[in-house]
């Protein structure tokens, strides 16, 4: 598998358009039962630039109380919708762990929104790998070590790439410098959506 460091797996094109058309179709079936909401920082109560939702059995969200999985939306206090069998089966594809994902967060950048340098670590379980798909405009992706002092590097996320951060990589900050608008007709409105797959209760 093409490794852009120890562990870090990247899969550019891995979704045909016509495969990003049904997974967008699937996101929006859920994003009916699971609105968008803007989760805000911890402590300073800040906004984030991006929009979240989840599917699966648990969520991650965050407010000023703290990060955190919950098994139910924070504003409709509903369950999660089903992740979408199309993503279940790229989980199973790509990843080395036999473990079944337990979240997928979907992120909704606009123009302006980015994502700050960040460890993924409010998962129990750091065997299995971090999944994420892109859909949409083209994003700037940097990733670095394991400290956050550690060496950057940058890539183009485009439409349909999949990364696997697995092993070695599973710790590494990273995070969205930008997006480039209209760099993608996939989404009639324009933007960006990734998905993350992750475990996140010990196996
Ligand atoms: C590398 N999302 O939601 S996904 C996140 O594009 C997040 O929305 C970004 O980071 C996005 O937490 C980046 C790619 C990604 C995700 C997790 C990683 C790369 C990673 C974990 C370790 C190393
Ligand atoms: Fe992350």
């Amino acid at each position: 598998m093409p490794e852009l460091a120890p562990g870090l797996g990247f899969h550019p094109g891995y979704f045909d358009r016509d495969a990003q058309l049904a997974l967008v179709e699937s996101i929006r079936d859920a994003l009916r039962t699971a609105p968008l909401f803007t989760p805000r920082m911890p402590r300073t109560d800040k906004p984030f630039s991006v929009r979240m939702s989840n599917c699966g059995p648990l969520g991650w969200v965050s407010d000023r109380n703290g990060y955190r999985y919950q098994p139910l939306h924070p504003e409709t206090a509903k369950s999660w919708p089903p992740i979408p069998d199309a993503l279940l089966a790229c989980w199973t594809g790509l990843s080395p762990s036999v473990l079944q994902p337990e979240a997928c967060l979907i992120n909704f950048y606009g123009g302006e929104a980015r994502m700050g340098l960040h460890q993924d670590r409010d998962e129990q379980e750091f065997s299995a790998p971090v999944l994420s798909i892109s859909l949409g405009d083209r994003a700037l992706f940097r990733y670095g070590g394991p400290n956050r002092s550690d060496p950057t590097r940058s890539i183009k996320l485009e439409s349909g790439d999949v990364i696997v951060m697995a092993g070695p990589s599973r710790l590494c900050f990273h995070g969205i410098d930008r997006i480039y608008p209209n760099s993608s007709t996939l989404l009639p409105q324009g933007g960006r959506i990734n998905l993350t797959l992750r475990r996140v209760t010990r196996g």
